[in-house]
């Protein structure tokens, strides 16, 4: 689609990643550190990670590998993810990284939904520690002719006698599957290739400014996600960065480790979705501020979520007395059709969020500066998405495609070199989305001064009496009462007589169920004027979210228009279930 896909980006020497291995091989002055289960540290070279993920790949050319197969991976100790992942990448296999199951419950859905990854993928075999193949015997049943491998036992055999030559690489080849979470329909796979990942990891390191010198990163993100893998596993090899990896677990267990692991390492970039920084937030108490000193940190980076102003207000606030610098916390915006990063703010700028009048924005979609007098109620603060990234181009176009003018909200398309191919076996979905003009990324927003406000999905926007509302703006405003767990909290519309109306499902922290839900629906109607149809508050961990922890609306709503959570007749705001009525 774009003739630059088939060169090398620029600032990039490297034509295709196996080029970044090859000259990783002779760098041992930085590497990656993994922290383990038990909290030690294991470090392994970048010249280290190179030989170990060189010899993988001649390991599975002499099981008979060839090039464009696909792998696929379940595998949650990181190390040993990095190595296969790029033992496959250095040979033309093909890795699609697949999330492990994260808890008892759901069991069953996990298993549906892997099982439709590895179809989906075609993959050849799924690589899966012994411990985890005996759990997961019901997926390995489910996908006829799967074979499975057990990486300890599979890469430890030593290599005797000579490999069968590797084909070429090619910039255009398909690096790695990125399966996207997909909200409802089937799972699709970005088929990312060589040629997008070397153009959008030159984009982040120049964005960025990251420094292989000077810099060094820390993540908990998961690296069956594109921003944990692209972002924290890939850009650094290129960059030569060192990385402190925290086990996601570890990270899920005690939040407060992410900054405490920062302060450590002395880590100046570290990103995560808005959800991580209120998490940090609420798990670091007052009196241990002290003993963090994050005045080392450039950068924390948060996207992959829409970002509510008031939690990057209160980490940039409550951090500060740990020595976190003002500008730090710097919004991005990405998608895994772009290969990860589509925009970035600027760093060392302190957040200015976009005030906007109200009206015009839910009747016409228009972004227009609130005057300073505005009331409260008449305004919408909205988070920057920052620039789009060098070499690359957002336009805002209307129903039909036409780009739209400054301040006029429509979709958002991507121009450039970071574009993935497409998805792996749905040409109908990759013609939708990748189109002649750009990848249409789903998302609305609008472009302001260049700089980019995303406002919504396309697909999650609440349309009442013909006025548009972001769901986020509604799930926000909810979480405000007492009582609701934050983040969980999903807003979207059923029909109704004359027209759609609201609902919102959420889960319940503590309380009464009938009083908070009719506290959220007084609390939505004074904050938004908007009348809630109905609350329905459920238990923890009963709403569906991504395996990047995203809530899934599309899903939430089909299972409550199915009757999934059957409320009880006499208190129509809660369900039955053993927590909150025990
Ligand atoms: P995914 C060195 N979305 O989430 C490290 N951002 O991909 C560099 N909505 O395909 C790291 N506001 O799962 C750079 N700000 O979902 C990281 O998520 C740059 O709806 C951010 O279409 C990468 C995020 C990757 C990611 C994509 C969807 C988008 C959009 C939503 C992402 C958002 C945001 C609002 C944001």
């Amino acid at each position: 689609m774009f003739p630059e896909e088939a060169l090398p980006p620029e600032g990039v020497t490297a034509p295709t990643f196996l080029q970044v291995l090859a000259e990783n091989l002779g760098h041992s002055d930085g590497g990656y550190t993994f922290v383990q289960e038990d909290g030690r540290e294991l470090f392994l070279s970048w010249s280290e990670l190179s030989r170990e993920a060189l010899r993988r790949g001649r390991r599975l050319l002499r099981s008979g590998w060839r090039k464009g197969e696909r792998l696929a991976l379940i595998v949650p100790q990181e190390q040993e993810f990095v190595l296969t992942f790029l033992g496959a990448v250095s040979v033309g296999v093909i890795p699609v990284p697949m999330y492990p199951p994260l808890g008892v419950g759901k069991f069953e859905a996990y298993c549906e939904d892997a099982a439709g990854i590895l179809r989906a993928a075609g993959a050849r075999a799924l690589v899966v520690p012994r411990n985890l193949a005996e759990l997961l015997d019901p997926l390995l049943h489910a996908v006829e002719g799967l074979r499975v491998l057990d990486p300890e036992e599979f890469f430890a055999e030593p290599l005797v006698g000579s490999a069968p030559q590797p084909e070429a690489i090619l910039p255009q080849d398909v690096m790695f599957l990125q399966f996207t979470s997909g909200s409802t329909a089937a799972p699709k796979g970005v088929r990312v290739t060589h040629g997008s990942v070397l153009a959008n990891c030159a984009a982040i390191i120049s964005a960025i400014g990251l420094d292989g010198g000077r810099d060094r990163g820390v993540s908990w993100l998961p690296m069956y996600h594109d921003m944990g893998l692209v972002g924290f596993v890939l850009a650094p090899l290129i960059a030569r960065c060192p990385v402190t990896f925290l086990p996601t677990l570890r990270f899920a267990f005690s939040p407060g480790l992410w900054l405490e692991t920062v302060s450590r390492h002395r880590a100046t970039v570290t990103f995560a979705p808005n959800f991580g920084l209120a998490l940090a937030v609420k798990h670091t108490p007052a009196q241990e501020l002290q003993r963090l000193d994050l005045s080392c940190v450039r950068v924390v980076g948060c996207g992959a979520e829409p970002n509510h102003p008031e939690t990057l207000r209160s980490f940039a606030a409550y951090f500060a007395a740990a020595g976190l610098r003002p500008g730090t916390v710097v919004p991005c915006y990405g998608m895994a059709e772009a290969t990860l990063a589509v925009s970035f703010g600027e760093i060392g700028v302190p957040l200015a969020l976009d005030v906007i009048e109200q009206e015009p924005y839910h009747s016409r979609g228009l972004a227009r500066p609130a005057p300073e007098a505005a009331p409260a109620g008449a305004r919408v603060a909205l988070v920057p998405c920052g620039r789009p990234i060098a070499g690359h181009r957002v336009l805002i176009v209307d129903e039909e495609g036409n780009p739209l003018p400054e301040r006029h909200i429509g979709e958002v398309v991507f121009q450039g070199p970071s574009v993935a191919a497409g998805y792996h076996g749905d040409a109908e979905a990759t013609r939708r989305s990748f189109t002649a003009h750009g990848l249409h990324t789903g998302d609305c927003g609008y472009l302001a001064d260049g700089v980019l406000y995303v406002t919504s999905r396309k697909k999650d926007l609440l349309i009442i009496n013909g006025r548009n509302h972001d769901p986020q703006t509604v799930e926000w405003a909810a979480a405000e009462v007492p009582g609701l767990r934050k983040g969980n909290v999903v807003a979207f519309t059923r029909p109704g007589r004359a027209t759609e109306e609201v609902v919102i499902v959420a889960e319940l922290r503590a309380g009464d169920a009938a009083t908070v839900a009719r506290q959220v629906r007084g609390h939505i109607q004074t904050r938004l004027s908007l009348a809630v149809a109905e609350v329905l508050l459920l238990v923890p961990g009963e709403l569906p979210k991504t395996s990047s922890g995203k809530l899934k609306r599309s899903r939430t709503r089909r299972q409550y228009l199915d009757g999934h959570w059957s409320a009880l007749p006499d208190e129509p705001n809660t369900i039955r279930t053993p927590s909150l009525t025990n």
